[in-house]
């Protein structure tokens, strides 16, 4: 006659909530993992620090860090909103927007690139929030 077996639910039922919340502990540090690996592939040449949706940040020169951006013809440059509010990244002046390019409004960790083809001296800005603003140099 073969044995039978019984784990007694004693035993069973700890084992199952164990392996429950293990499962749902790693669920969560890939999901972190995954944040990670977002930041990390955003090779960003400018960003869009926290807080920035308040006026201050143009006295210190900080609403997009760096305030201004150095390439030559031909080369791309890549925005990154670290802020948890929307901004966007607008070509032109407030209310004076030249349509060269335009992210649209650019959500927590979204990022934008433009390839620069002519050289010149760009100026670009958030929809959002007028004392935004900065400047691409193209050689
Ligand atoms: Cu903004």
């Amino acid at each position: 006659m073969n044995k039978i077996i019984v784990i007694p639910l004693s035993i069973f039922l700890p084992i199952l909530i164990i392996v429950g919340v293990l499962s749902v502990a790693s669920d969560k540090s890939e999901i972190s993992s995954e944040i990670e690996e977002i930041e990390n592939s955003v090779d960003a040449d400018v960003i869009m620090p926290t807080k920035v949706s308040r006026p201050g940040c143009e006295e210190i020169d900080r609403c997009y860090i760096p305030s201004m951006v150095n390439i030559v013809k031909g080369e791309t440059v890549t925005w990154l909103n670290e802020d948890s509010a929307f901004h966007s990244v607008t070509s032109g002046f407030y209310d004076e927007p030249t349509g060269l390019f335009d992210s649209g409004y650019m959500e927590y960790l979204q990022s934008f690139s433009y390839t620069f083809d002519d050289s010149g001296v760009f100026d670009y800005y958030c929809t959002l929030h007028p004392w935004m603003k900065a400047q691409v140099v193209v050689e």
